[in-house]
């Protein structure tokens, strides 16, 4: 646990900066989950029985091989599912529950921001493993189910299904950027945390939140792609840092 002592004096300037100014607006990437165990993508993670994550999550590659991709999606669903928020997860929760202008834009599929209690004012705009889709009638149902290697079939119309995940190449749920763009438009504080701002349109998005006003405050191991887009860099794991800056007054 981190205490004043411990933490860097800019850690205390971000920390007054969220207290007195406006809307917060968190944007996480892989790292936000690495304390709990969940691989990212930049590391060991970045491989499946030496494939490239990045190219199983296509829809080219799961209309080559369903089977594969499922077997993939089943790895990932079945390590998630021994895995627990982290510290960084459980403090954005709870200052969410503070706070009504506090919102949560996250890359990851792994559900943890909604473990930790974030159900509302979440978008989880990659999606989530927790979801299918159908790929002929489009109807989505939560599915936890960790036993299964074979596409499952839809129960409405036995097409078959796929994660409700979004892969490279591929648009957003209806409404998703819309709503983020309104968020980036707000101004106030911006928390851009463990992603190495890799992939968009969410490496654009803390550019655009400056360009609108806000302070951008990256929280990361190492440099991001983006780090030129940022007023602050904490250097440091989420899991401490976000608690530390979180702390009510
Ligand atoms: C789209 C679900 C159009 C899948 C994911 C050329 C140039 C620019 C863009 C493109 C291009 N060619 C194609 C594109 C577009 C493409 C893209 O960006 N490609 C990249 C590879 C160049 N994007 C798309 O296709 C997107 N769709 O653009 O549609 C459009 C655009 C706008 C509006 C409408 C339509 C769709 C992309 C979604 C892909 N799906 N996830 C799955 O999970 O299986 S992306 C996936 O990879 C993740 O969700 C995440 O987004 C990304 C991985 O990045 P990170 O999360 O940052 O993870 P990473 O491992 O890289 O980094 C971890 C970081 O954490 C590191 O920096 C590390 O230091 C740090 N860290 C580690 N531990 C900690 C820590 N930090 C703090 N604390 C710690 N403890
Ligand atoms: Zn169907």
């Amino acid at each position: 646990m981190v205490n004043s002592s411990t933490a860097r004096p800019e850690w205390d300037v971000v920390r007054e900066l969220i207290r007195g100014r406006g809307p917060l607006t968190v944007l996480t990437g892989a790292g936000a989950s690495a304390e709990s165990g969940v691989p990212t993508f930049r590391g060991a993670g970045g491989l499946w029985r030496e494939r490239d994550v990045m190219s199983l999550a296509t829809p080219e590659a799961f209309r080559e091989d369903p089977r594969l991709v499922w077997e993939f999606y089943q790895y990932r669903r079945r390590e998630v599912a021994t895995c627990a928020p982290n510290d960084g997860h459980l403090a954005l929760a709870r200052h969410q529950s503070r706070h009504a202008d506090t919102w949560i834009i996250t890359q990851n599929v792994d559900g943890l921001n909604r473990a930790a209690g974030s159900t509302e004012r979440l978008i989880e705009m990659h999606g989530s493993l927790w979801w299918t889709r159908c790929t002929s009638c489009g109807l989505r149902v939560y599915n936890d189910d960790l036993g299964f290697d074979t596409p499952p079939r839809c129960s409405a119309c036995c097409g078959m299904v796929r994660p409700d995940i979004v892969w490279f190449g591929e648009g957003f749920h209806e409404g998703v950027i819309e709503s983020i763009v309104a968020l980036l438009a707000r101004g106030g504080t911006m928390l851009i945390v463990g992603t190495s701002g890799a992939v968009y349109p969410a490496a654009g998005f803390a550019a655009a939140a400056r360009a609108q006003g806000a302070v951008t405050v990256e929280i990361n191991l190492e440099a991001s792609f983006i780090a030129d887009d940022m007023d602050y860099v904490l250097r440091a794991p989420s899991g401490e840092v976000l608690p530390y800056l979180l702390t009510e007054p």
